[in-house]
């Protein structure tokens, strides 16, 4: 099976004054998509700033983001409903106006660093029955063990999303959550329901190659990107997002498992075709 590789460039967390070369304007995060999609990435998971450069859900930046990385890539676009950990729940359910191709949606709450990160269980059922209703493909997020026993329910009670594949991705790492080793990655991957079709993993900052190598080395799939980690190797900051997908791309056809084609990615995914070009 090849791999899906998905790029998560921005995030919600880093400051584009401490971090100049994240990509945060409409024309770095195309040029970013554009890059990373030739580097081997074939979804891209995006969070949206506004002009000062701030975390923000303003519906027609959201839009806009959208449309231009569809016009110029196939990558299947993925908007964040997580947001920021300040935003207000009911806004985070408004991304799903912007049309994307896939959303996040975490399967509960969690700390993270000195924040809660708030995903209660009607918000996850909500978000999950508008998800279903607007054909969107969701990607559950699981940074917990216990989000993993809350997926089985949310798949339970109301049952398969749109498409009928379940993919979900680890986040592991974040101070609060599941820590970024091999040994709590697979703890999850052994929990997962039988619906589930796919599955990624991130690690955070220093637990990136380690959980890109148990990734590989048990079936999973990847994210990279600055959302989740700044450094390339040790001293040595990421310059572009296109550097951790092209080392992710690397990495996994050396294990025999090359980057999906986003034709493939969207097959795997059951992605609605929404593209105009
Ligand atoms: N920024 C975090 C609070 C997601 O995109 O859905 C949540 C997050 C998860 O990044
Ligand atoms: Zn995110």
């Amino acid at each position: 099976m090849n791999t899906l590789i998905t790029v998560a460039p921005t995030g919600a967390e880093s400051s584009k004054a401490d971090v100049p070369q994240l990509p945060t304007t409409l024309d770095e995060l195309v040029e970013t998509a554009v890059r990373c999609e030739a580097a081997g990435a074939s979804m891209i998971h995006l969070h949206i700033r506004d002009a000062d450069h701030a975390p923000t859900l303003d519906a027609g930046l959201l839009r806009a983001s959208v449309d231009a990385v569809r016009e110029v890539t196939d990558l299947v676009v993925q908007l964040s409903t997580g947001g920021s950990v300040h935003d207000p729940l009911d806004q985070r359910l408004t991304v799903l106006d912007a049309e994307p191709d896939s959303c996040s949606l975490t399967c509960g709450t969690t700390n993270f660093g000195d924040d809660v990160f708030l995903n209660p269980w009607p918000f996850m059922v909500e978000l999950y029955r508008q998800s279903i209703e607007r054909e969107v493909v969701p990607e559950f997020e699981l940074f917990d063990l216990g989000h993993v026993a809350a997926l089985r329910r949310l798949i339970d009670t109301h049952g398969l999303p749109y498409g009928g594949k379940v993919h979900v991705d680890f986040v592991t790492g974040v101070p609060g959550s599941m820590p970024g080793t091999p040994q709590a990655l697979l703890a999850g991957v052994a929990m997962l329901p039988p619906e589930v079709t796919s599955w990624s993993a991130t690690g955070i900052g220093r637990a990136h190659l380690p959980i890109v190598a148990a990734a590989l080395s048990a079936g999973g799939h990847l994210r990279v990107g600055m959302e989740d980690n700044l450094m390339y190797a040790k001293g040595r900051p990421v310059g572009h997002n296109s550097e951790l997908v092209a080392r992710a791309a690397e990495i996994a056809t050396v294990m025999q498992r090359p980057p999906m084609t986003t034709t493939e990615a969207r097959e795997a995914l059951s992605i609605k075709d929404r593209r105009t070009r």
